[in-house]
């Protein structure tokens, strides 16, 4: 096993990964850019190294620094999280090279499921159901517009460097074809650097399922069911759950051998989630391959109880998969909710600043994922991802309730957060009734305002009743004097104004 781990990344992620160090016995080194020297994962790892000046491209995308960080401080392994540098074979590459474990793919099998394409290839040989398209770059307009035809209107035109939901269009008629194809390649070209793009057949208002796998280096493969994670807001996720209301105990074992299949297929290595779309016949259809550790991982550790950042480490280091497929199970149902520091109210524009006060929701079957404490600055340079917060409960309805009670105990003060807008989404009827595809949010929550919002004259009204109640012996920060239940945060904030606390 490792002696040594570097963590290159930041926030909740870099913090997971250092507390599975830490249980495993493994020395943690974390990273920082300038931006980050108060961040948590600083503060948890066992050892530290400022890695450059906050802009991402000069620190947490630095592989010569990353690595030569991982060499100089005597870490074996190289844990990416996500983002940043987790699915760039070019990395995968120099640590191979350099003698580096990296805790992912191999680099062949990065840049395979990397190349949508070729992706597509690959899946269609071994029998994989695809969705209906090109398997290959066009040579000229001519033989887009043919392409098409064939496939029936609308089309979708995707990025074959892109993923993720970046640089897709929609295509409904054929004189929209040209301006599509166009534009299409002017903006791969800019965001990936390669302008290749392909056609499929547009599927209206389907699922989002992906599976989770594991690969060890032996060839052993298992998955660990699925993760539903319709509920996006411009393809940034916001909420997850497993199992999924779509699936049947049929179809899940179909879509989880086809998983297994992807990887094996693939080359592949170490965890990976196979991600399918199902339409409204419920068709399953290969998307992509996410080759990294995902941010909704825990609802998947909560169901089945596997550590997924341990297996990964163990894989990395050489272990056989201890777990078989029949040694899986699911066990009730967890829904994620992803913070953000973001304004809802305001577009889900970044709010950066001070958290003031921090309160964390607990209770049987809460976990917070989190990268944040009181008092920390949110830098505006890095993805506004705060924390995570995920429960269990034995039933969904269940883990619906814990979900709002837990968010309504949630308090971050002093920046703006996607909480008042995750409660409504948890409370919708439709939501409630398992209705979750990729058209909820565009559906139901276009134009939403909060109904309630932190009225400037209700917090100020708040504000006063604390100062109004405090006695001179609870101004000497004595608490003495008369108690009364309190739990508006404004009344906390303003006890510590006046009793000059943090
Ligand atoms: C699609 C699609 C409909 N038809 N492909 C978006 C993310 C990227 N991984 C693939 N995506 C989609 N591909 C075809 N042929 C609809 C989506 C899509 C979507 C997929 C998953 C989750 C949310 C989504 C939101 C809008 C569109």
């Amino acid at each position: 096993m490792f002696k040594r781990i570097l963590v290159a990344n930041r926030g909740e992620i870099a913090c997971r990964i250092i507390r599975a160090c830490r249980e495993m016995g493994i020395v943690s080194l974390a990273v920082y850019s300038e931006a980050d020297r108060a961040g948590l994962h600083v503060q948890m790892a066992d050892e530290a190294a400022c890695i450059g000046p906050p802009a991402a491209a000069e620190s947490y995308l630095n592989m010569d620094k990353i690595i030569e960080t991982a060499r100089a401080r005597g870490a074996e392994a190289i844990h990416p999280g996500y983002g940043f540098l987790a699915e760039n074979p070019e990395f995968a590459r120099r640590c191979e090279r350099a003698g580096v474990v990296f805790i992912g793919p191999n680099s062949r099998a990065l840049e395979l499921v990397g190349d949508k394409i070729r992706a597509r290839q690959t899946m269609e040989k071994s029998g994989i159901p695809i969705i209906p398209g090109m398997k290959r770059v066009a040579a000229d307009f001519a033989e887009y517009g043919a392409e098409a035809k064939k496939i029936g209107y609308p089309v979708m035109i995707k990025a074959s460097a892109g993923g993720g939901g970046k640089g897709m269009r929609i295509v409904c008629s054929e004189e929209d074809l040209r301006p599509g194809i166009e534009g299409g390649q002017r903006e791969a070209k800019a965001a990936f650097g390669d302008e290749s793009v392909y056609l499929e057949k547009y599927i209206e208002d389907p699922r989002h399922v992906e599976f989770q796998v594991l690969a060890d280096n032996y060839g052993h493969i298992v998955h660990l069911f699925e993760r539903e994670c319709s509920i996006q807001r411009r393809h940034q996720k916001i909420v997850e759950e497993t199992p999924s209301q779509a699936l049947t105990p049929e179809l899940r074992r179909k879509m989880g051998e086809t998983a297994r299949k992807v990887l094996e297929v693939s080359g592949y290595n170490n965890a990976g989630t196979v991600e399918f779309l199902l339409d409204r016949n419920k068709k399953f259809y290969f998307l992509e391959v996410n080759a990294r550790l995902q941010v909704e991982h825990p609802v998947t550790e909560l169901t089945t109880g596997v550590d997924l950042v341990q297996q990964q480490i163990r894989i990395a280091a050489g272990e056989k998969l201890s777990l078989g497929q029949d040694d899986l199970v699911q066990r009730g149902h967890a829904i994620e909710c992803r913070i953000y520091a973001e304004d809802p109210t305001n577009n889900f524009l970044p709010s950066p600043g001070k958290i003031l006060y921090l309160r964390e929701p607990k209770g049987p079957g809460v976990r917070h994922d989190g990268g944040i404490y009181s008092g920390w600055e949110v830098p505006i340079y890095y993805d506004p991802i705060l924390a995570k917060l995920i429960v269990w409960a034995e039933t969904r309805e269940s883990a619906c309730a814990r979900m709002v009670a837990s968010l309504d105990d949630y308090v971050i003060l002093g920046i703006r957060t996607t909480i008042p807008f995750l409660k409504e989404v948890i409370s919708h009827q439709k939501f409630r009734e398992g209705e979750t595809t990729t058209g909820f949010i565009k559906s139901y929550f276009e134009n939403w305002r909060e109904k309630e919002g932190p009225a400037e004259g209700l917090t100020l009204a708040l504000a006063a009743a604390a100062l109004d109640e405090l006695t001179p012996s609870q101004k000497d920060g004595t608490g003495a004097g008369p108690k009364k239940e309190v739990y508006s945060p404004w009344q906390i904030i303003g006890r510590w104004r006046i009793g000059e606390k943090p």
